[in-house]
């Protein structure tokens, strides 16, 4: 079954938002693999954010990701990293759709509030990054026939 890694940002948390988001990820019919909450490390988050180094936001994003507390996930699910994806909206909350999770609840593009791996590869490297193997936890939701046909 496919997994992605999804982090709700120092923004979600703060705002109060963890709940909604994780909602919206739950009544979709995915399940949560693995969630922890934590302060993030500038050595991991230089890691996660690596194909951004040569980027001007670059220096501003890992400050940002450092800043306070963020709630690191695995999901889990069939089509579970695009599907996430459609639900978090663009990066640039002004251009995310209405009742996409960016669209509903952001502005500024250096506070869009959630992450989400962009492909099954990514959330591979994401997930080895962020979980050891014995954090995640495998199991199979009572309601599969009822999510799945
Ligand atoms: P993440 O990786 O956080 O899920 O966001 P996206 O996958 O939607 O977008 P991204 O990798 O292109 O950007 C990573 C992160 O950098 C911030 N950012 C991005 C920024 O502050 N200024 C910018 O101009 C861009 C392009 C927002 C998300």
């Amino acid at each position: 079954m496919e997994r992605s890694f999804i982090m709700i940002k120092p923004d979600g948390v703060q705002r109060g938002l963890s709940g909604e988001i994780i909602k919206r990820l739950e009544q979709k019919g995915f399940t949560i693999v693995a969630m922890k909450m934590m302060e993030v490390s500038r050595e991991l988050a230089e890691k996660h954010y690596d194909v951004h180094r040569d980027k001007s936001f670059f220096n501003n994003l890992v400050e940002f990701i450092t800043s306070a507390p963020v709630i690191a996930m695995v999901w889990e699910g069939e089509g579970v990293v695009a599907a996430a994806r459609k639900l978090i909206g663009a990066t640039d909350p002004l251009n995310a759709e209405p009742g996409t999770i960016r669209g509903d609840y952001g502005i500024s593009i250096g506070r869009n509030l959630i992450h989400a791996s962009d492909a099954v590869e990514t959330a591979q490297r994401e997930i080895a990054l962020w979980f050891e193997d014995s954090e995640l936890i495998s199991w199979e939701t009572a309601l599969q026939n009822w999510i799945y046909e």
